[in-house]
């Protein structure tokens, strides 16, 4: 390990909680829950002699940052770490009339911020953010509900919560101002945005159904946190913001599933865990997958390493390491759409990439085996379902799923969900990959109560027993807030399933998912049926007219037989309802079976 004279960064700072004090209520589960750490990590940041990101890269490797894009030139001119500083920095002198959030150099505000997880929505709402969090396992609980609801409300409209396609919360609307306070009031309830964004390690996705599950393999809630911790807590001040993992050359996502459902989409993440007993000695580890990733260039399903590892802390957490090391000194610095692990395995060769991992895992001398071997359950499996009322492992418990479509929470629904977890779930609730929401742990008695409960009838959004089709549906952000949008995506796909819904009947669950551009944020690779935002033409008032258009791709499947649908079967579909409704309709019957109502 290496520091540089650049490692001595700012000597600086503090950690306010104070004005967001915990709340009074009992939070059973909030330390263990966020963090495996011995004690509450609510402190952060503190920059004193902190080692930079860069000071952690070989030399040769900041000799690529140099002649690398221009990202890694803004990297290299300030270090990432420095983000964690200068928003605190920057909210003081906006709060005081010193300058305006338009005075913030550039490359803060387009780039470095995103460490913070700050995102800037310049083309849609200037001077405004998203702020996206840390949200390990995708647990949250009723406090941390009521503080996302308190933090966004002061923006009005604009001001909402999303579930992300990785279990995970953003917060929108939030000024550089402001952000402090939120930090601070993450930091509070052992929560963080630091390193959710840019070339940073992703929020970490585990089983929405860990430690309730009748048929788990594998508890994924204390590995993820243990990964989340690797990632963005610093060893050295035990605060949040790991300097060693702030230079990556570009994202880098982990997911580890808990069952044979694959709830966590591993095969569409650069590291993916699958649990399976070892061949002979039923010992329960993980089947290493690699290298899926989806982007604007390419689209990869993760390929199998042919290599196995033990389902403990210590494997999960060393082999992780390994490979997060040698991914952030020797991957692309120059072409980001090449940056991504997939292209650094084929660059080795798997079989010699697979040698590189065992020879950085020994050398860490840890005692972790990596077997060679990837056994492969036979017999069948029917993947179950998240929504609706299901049996736990707990006897007398059950688990309730509840469709939130697209994710999207108003300040009021983010308090409606956090009163009914506090009546029923001792305040816990799960998100999916799904961007729905589970109760855990509740009492089989109360399963009528808490489907009579105000939020869940009428008028209300949130549903138990939605239809297969509006119950399935998955969206990116699309033109609302993203600057990379070709179409907007959430009100289409809310307003589409739901005439779907009432147009034909299908006998299983449709996954449609909408994504804006081919980012693919919403996965539609991985969709039953995928609506991507692209270029289409029609007829206004007798002339051809670029309207706003969609490709569809059909056919994606997730769990053990996961298959990514790589090109779609139509392209330049007009989003308006005359041309996409039918066009749905007809994709529905021939290949799902739907029948028209
Ligand atoms: Fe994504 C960039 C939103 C999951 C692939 N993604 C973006 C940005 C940051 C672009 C921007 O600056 O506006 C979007 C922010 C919009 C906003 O205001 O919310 C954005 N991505 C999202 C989220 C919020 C979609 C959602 O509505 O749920 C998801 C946040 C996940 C999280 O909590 O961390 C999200 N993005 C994904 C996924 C799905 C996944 O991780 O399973 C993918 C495909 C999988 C992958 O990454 O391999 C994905 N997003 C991308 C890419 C293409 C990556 C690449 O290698 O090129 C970009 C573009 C980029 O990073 O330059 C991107
Ligand atoms: Fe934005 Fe495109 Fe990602 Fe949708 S898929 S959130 S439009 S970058």
């Amino acid at each position: 390990m290496k520091f540089s004279v650049a490692a001595v960064a700012a000597t600086i700072f503090f950690s306010s909680a104070s004005a967001f004090a915990p709340s009074s209520l009992k939070q059973s589960l909030s330390t263990k829950i966020f963090s495996t750490a011995e004690e509450t990590i609510t402190k952060g940041p503190i920059i004193v002699d902190k080692p930079t990101g860069t000071s952690f890269l070989p030399e040769d490797t900041v000799a690529r940052c140099e002649k690398g894009n221009p990202t890694e030139k803004v990297k290299l001119a300030k270090d990432p770490i420095n983000a964690w500083v200068d928003i605190y920095e920057y909210a003081r002198k906006i709060r005081e009339g010193e300058m305006t959030w338009e005075d913030v150099e550039k490359a803060d505000l387009d780039t470095r911020v995103k460490y913070v997880g700050m995102l800037h929505r310049n083309k849609r709402t200037p001077g405004q953010f998203m702020m996206r969090l840390k949200v390990p396992n995708g647990i949250v609980n009723s406090d941390l509900l009521r503080f996302y609801a308190k933090s966004v409300e002061k923006y009005g409209d604009g001001g909402v919560v999303d579930i992300t396609t990785r279990a995970n919360i953003q917060l929108r609307g939030v000024k550089i101002e402001d952000a402090p306070d939120i930090i601070d009031g993450l930091h509070a309830r052992n929560q963080t945005s630091f390193q959710s964004a840019l070339d940073s390690v992703r929020n970490m996705v585990g089983s929405p159904l860990a430690g309730i599950d009748d048929q788990e393999m594998v508890d994924t809630r204390e590995l993820c946190n243990a990964l989340n911790d690797l990632v963005s807590l610093d060893p050295v001040t035990n605060t949040r913001g790991n300097p060693m993992w702030a230079n990556l050359p570009r994202k880098f996502n982990i997911a580890i599933s808990g069952s044979r459902d694959d709830f966590a989409h591993t095969h569409i993440n650069d590291l993916g865990l699958q649990p399976c007993p070892h061949a002979e000695t039923g010992e329960m580890g993980f089947n290493v997958v690699l290298g899926g990733y989806m982007s604007i260039k390419r689209v990869a399903e993760s390929i199998d390493s042919n290599m196995w590892i033990k389902a403990d802390r210590n494997s999960v957490v060393t082999f992780a390491e390994a490979i997060l090391r040698i991914f952030r000194d020797e991957s692309e610095r120059k072409n980001r759409q090449q940056a991504r692990l997939m292209w650094l395995v084929e660059k080795y060769g798997p079989e010699d990439f697979k040698k590189a991992i065992i020879a950085e895992v020994e050398s860490y001398d840890r005692g972790v085996e990596i077997l060679d071997q990837q056994p492969r359950p036979t017999d069948k499996f029917e993947r179950r379902e998240l929504l609706g009322v299901h049996p736990q492992k707990q006897d007398g418990k059950v688990r309730i799923g509840v469709l939130v479509p697209t994710g999207r929470l108003n300040p009021e629904e983010c308090r409606q969900l956090a009163d009914v977890a506090e009546k029923y779930s001792d305040g816990e609730v799960r998100l999916t990959v799904e961007q729905n929401v589970i109760f855990p742990n509740i009492d089989e008695s109360d399963v009528e109560e808490f489907k009579k409960e105000a939020c869940f009838n009428g008028d209300s959004r949130f549903k138990v027993n939605p239809g297969f089709i509006e119950g399935n549906v998955v969206s990116c952000t699309g033109a609302e807030f993203c600057g990379l949008a070709l179409i907007e995506t959430k009100q289409h796909a809310e307003d589409i399933s739901k005439k779907l819904e009432s147009l034909v009947t299908v006998d299983r669950p449709i996954r449609i998912h909408w994504t804006g551009c081919p980012n693919s944020c919403g996965q539609v690779q991985a969709a039953d049926i995928g609506i991507m935002g692209g270029p289409a033409r029609k007829e206004v008032d007798g002339k051809k007219m670029a309207v706003p258009g969609c490709k569809i791709f059909v056919g994606g499947r997730i769990g053990e037989d996961a298959h990514l649908a790589m090109e779609p079967v139509k392209s330049g579909i007009p989003l308006d309802e005359a041309d996409l409704l039918p066009a749905l309709v007809e994709i529905l019957k021939t290949e799902f079976g739907a029948v028209e109502k």
